[in-house]
């Protein structure tokens, strides 16, 4: 049956379930600290949740790397409390949405124990990707392939891990090797695991590196060409990156959703170099959403935010899906920081105490407050990180010693890694870590001034970036605006204008005022300012008398 296509329209909320709130106390997040606090996500005005994962886990990955994808880790609970959790949301109104990932399981998973025990050849080996290596004794790894979180893609099998000699692939970690996907063992394994959420009533899954889990045939060396045209100055034609063969896995699932009912929906991650490229997930027989990272790494330029918005509406308006609109993620740096770093400063990984180029709070803050502004008025559906409705901004002196990211170890610190995107909440001002717990536990330190960014405090200020959230959440149902079109208007070079039926809205992303007319009366400015002139790094919702 169709459904109400909810997923269309809806604004889906992050949590990060290790840092969104402690039940327990001890330091880590769980389940029951979510079912705590969804009145609080009510009154925010979500339409969905959606959970990274919570499964059973070494925690290597911070859960992407999972044992058992039918239990949930006791650091978080139990499926109890996973039932409960679900029942107390859709007692609210509020979607589930799982973090379902199959590029990878955990090294701990019993099917890759078996495998490193198991001969080469063996059937247990074949649900990974196992190769001879290259050279002489195969003391070569089998390609050139580099891990995402750096280093080599491939271990080799040891005399202490099981039958030694061959090697296995890993995109990310060591601890979380690739699964097979043209095997149909591993094919009908997920189907089972799709079912087994779904019996329990999720509402859909956002699939983790939904654009690795086929591999070139032949896993053939990759030779970098880079694409000036595509996202971030990225690459094309990458052999383990958005191969054909995908679109057959979200086909096949597609039919495993539709068994229950309309309304439940795939949400596809896939860092692909082009919108074109993205719009293929979300053809009306595959997924249905697809992040929109091109949207996310768009930097604080007029012509490149009006460019990818138009474009993204373009493109997967082009095959029948709503666009998506994401700004912050648990692997990327809070847009409260991103949108205030300089040409100079990384862009995509946490900022360390020696990076250069250290953005401006304030202006940082800003800029993610009219961001938002410009997202959350835009047809399609929109995507909120835990905590970037309090405006949080990255955290960036983190002590070595907590961090946890393998990327940190993986590049002997080169690269600082994600942590700074994924301290735990400030619920409250006064309380034991801001209110996470009432123990004081918290597995990431939490920077001291987070305290004026505490929910409670921003709860009592009409100006805070948590009522701007309210504000825009609550319009943006009022009108609809999820659903419908957007025409341009030609305000300002610097400024991003458009209208949806009598609502205007423009962002200033120049230096200089921008004059609105004498005519205008504000639903809403991103930070609060006198007279009709925009200042710079403001954001205005308003009407035309
Ligand atoms: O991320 C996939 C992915 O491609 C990211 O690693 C991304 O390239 C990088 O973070 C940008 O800085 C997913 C999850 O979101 C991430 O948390 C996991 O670590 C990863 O998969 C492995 O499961």
């Amino acid at each position: 049956s169709p459904g109400s296509e909810w997923w269309r329209t809806a604004v889906i909320y992050q949590i990060y379930p290790r840092s969104f709130a402690d039940a327990s106390g001890d330091g880590i997040g769980d389940l029951p600290g979510i079912t705590s606090r969804l009145d609080d996500l009510k009154s925010l005005g979500v339409d969905a949740i959606w959970l990274s994962p919570f499964m059973t886990s070494p925690q290597k990955d911070a859960g992407y790397d999972v044992a058992d994808y039918r239990d949930v880790d006791p650091l978080f609970g139990t499926l109890a409390d996973f039932d409960e959790m679900l029942n107390a949301a859709h007692t609210r109104g509020i979607r589930v949405i799982v973090d379902l990932v199959p590029n990878h399981s955990s090294d701990q998973h019993v099917w890759f124990q078996e495998a490193l025990k198991a001969a080469p050849g063996s059937r247990e080996r074949a649900r990974y990707v196992f190769r001879d290596g290259r050279g002489e004794n195969g003391e070569l790894p089998p390609n050139n392939w580099e891990s995402v979180f750096g280093g080599g893609m491939w271990q080799r099998v040891t005399e202490a891990d099981g039958t030694p000699g061959q090697w296995y692939l890993h995109i990310f970690d060591a601890s979380q090797p690739d699964f097979d996907w043209t095997n149909e063992e591993v094919r009908e394994e997920f189907r089972s695991i799709l079912r087994f959420w779904l019996d329990r009533g999720v509402d859909g899954f956002r699939v983790d590196v939904a654009h690795g889990m086929i591999k070139e045939a032949g896993l053939p060396d990759y030779a970098p060409v880079a694409d000036a045209d595509s996202m971030g100055g990225g690459e094309q034609n990458v052999p383990y990156w958005g191969q054909d063969g995908v679109h057959d896995i979200y086909r096949d699932w597609h039919k495993v959703l539709a068994e229950y009912d309309g309304d439940r929906a795939l949400c596809g991650e896939a860092w692909l170099p082009t919108l074109e490229k993205t719009a293929l997930w979300v053809r009306p027989d595959e997924m249905h959403q697809t992040f929109n990272f091109p949207y996310l790494m768009t930097p604080w330029d007029a012509e490149a935010l009006r460019n990818v918005i138009r474009e993204s509406l373009d493109a997967f308006g082009a095959v029948g899906a709503p666009s998506t609109w994401v700004l912050s993620n648990h692997d990327v740096i809070r847009h409260a920081s991103r949108l205030a770093l300089t040409a100079d400063s990384p862009q995509g990984e946490g900022i360390g105490p020696k990076s250069a180029g250290k953005p401006d709070p304030v202006i940082g803050l800003s800029r993610g407050r009219a961001a938002t502004t410009v997202m959350l008025s835009l047809p399609g559906s929109a995507y909120v990180y835990q905590g970037e409705e309090l405006g949080l901004p990255e955290a960036m002196e983190i002590p070595d010693e907590f961090r946890q990211d393998p990327t940190w170890f993986r590049t002997n610190g080169e690269r600082y890694g994600r942590d700074g995107c994924r301290v735990p909440l400030p619920w409250t001002a006064e309380g034991k870590a801001f209110g996470f717990n009432d123990t004081g536990a918290s597995w990431l330190p939490q920077p001291a001034e987070w305290a004026a960014f505490a929910r409670d405090v921003e709860e009592t200020q009409p100006d805070s970036t948590l009522s701007l959230y309210r504000s825009l959440l609550a319009e943006r149902r009022a009108r609809s605006l999820g659903s419908g079109s957007l025409v341009w208007d030609d305000v300002d070079a610097d400024a991003v204008a458009f209208h949806r039926g009598d609502l205007h809205i423009v962002a200033n992303l120049g230096a200089e005022p921008i004059e609105l007319g004498d005519d205008v009366t504000f639903v809403i400015q991103s930070e609060p300012f006198a007279g009709t002139a925009l200042p710079p790094n403001t954001a205005a919702w308003f009407t035309r008398a």
